[in-house]
This record gives C-alpha cells, structure tokens and sequence, in this order.
C-alpha cells in the first residue's frame, strides 16, 4: 500500500514518542539498545510518555533512565513519522518521534540495564548497526538543520518510501 493511502486510514493521531541527540564538539552519542523496540541497534535514547507529561519532560526522564543523564536544555529539531503499512493494525508501531539535540546535562553517560551508551565522532557513526532512515537525517541534524519527514518501512524494517523536507520552524 502506497504511504498516502495508508496514512488515510489513521483516524486518530500518531502516538509520539521521542528521541535525544547529545552533543560534545564533533561527537554524539549514541547507545545500543539492549531490549524491546530497535534492540540490538545503536540508537539515541528516548521512548514514549506517560500520561499527561510533556514530550520535553519525556526526553529528560527517559534519558535519565537509560543512560543517566539529565538534560539542562533541549531544542526540538525534528519531527518524524514512521509508518509500518504491512504489518496488521494491533501491531502497532505506527509513531511520530520528536527529536531534541541537548547540548548541556547533568551526569555522565553510563550503562543501564536497557541501552549501553557510547561517543561516536560525527565521521564514526555506525549507520550499518542502525535504523536504515538515520543516516537519511542523522547528519542533517548535527549539521544543525530542523527536519519534518514521514517514512514507511518493509516488512524488514526496510525504507519503502520516503519525504524530508528541511523546515525553518515548528
Ligand atoms: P519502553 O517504554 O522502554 O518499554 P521501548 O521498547 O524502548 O519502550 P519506545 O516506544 O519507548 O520503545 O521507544 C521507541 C524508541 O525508538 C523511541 O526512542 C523512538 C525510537 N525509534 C522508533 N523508530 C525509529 C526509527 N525508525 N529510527 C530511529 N529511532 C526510532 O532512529
């Protein structure tokens, strides 16, 4: 099914879940994720929000879950959907994440039962042992751009189709 048919078939919005792109000079951090959604990939640290919290709050909580930093400051910089068509509607990873760079936190990246983080340089990153739509805008971001994308995946987590587009704001 085509990305534009498919998407018509959404009566309520996306649920939202978030991503946190940390940044130290020309290294990012990245962390293996151990268990559940995108396990055994390296991935930026994130994951959904509890009822009534704010996706900002979200990022700063998860973070200090997974990786045991704190945030100081987040600026959002993308927006993206990711859409599974082929997979039956109760296997639902159909989601909009949110993506924050943080710049300044609070403690220092350490392993934790779900993600094992590490520093990458911008020019290390190991796109291969990652979601195949973030080496699409991964560099994007660290070159400072605000990103809007929507992106449908095979049944092998494959790109089927995709839209990006550089935006000027929110
Ligand atoms: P918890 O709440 O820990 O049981 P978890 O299985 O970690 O759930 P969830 O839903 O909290 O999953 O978070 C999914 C994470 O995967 C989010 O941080 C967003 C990220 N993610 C989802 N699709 C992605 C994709 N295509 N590319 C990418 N990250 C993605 O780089």
């Amino acid at each position: 099914m085509k990305l534009a048919d498919f998407k018509k078939t959404f009566t309520t919005p996306l649920r939202q879940t978030t991503l946190s792109v940390f940044i130290k000079d020309d290294n990012v951090l990245l962390a293996f994720k151990k268990r559940g959604f995108g396990s055994n990939l390296w991935n930026c640290p994130g994951g959904k929000p509890d009822a009534g919290e704010t996706l900002e709050h979200t990022a700063i909580r998860e973070t200090a879950e997974e990786i045991g930093c704190t945030p100081s400051s987040l600026t959002k910089v993308a927006i993206f959907d990711f859409y599974f068509p082929l997979l039956p509607k109760e296997k639902d990873f159909n989601q909009q994440v949110v993506v924050f760079k943080i710049n300044k936190w609070k403690g220092e990246p350490v392993e934790t039962e779900e993600m094992r983080p590490e520093w990458f340089a911008f020019d290390k990153i190991p796109y291969d042992q990652m979601w195949p739509d973030d080496i699409l805008w991964l560099p994007k971001i660290l070159a400072g751009k605000l990103l809007r994308a929507e992106f449908a995946f095979g049944e092998n987590n494959e790109i089927m189709e995709y839209n990006l587009q550089e935006v000027s704001s929110f």
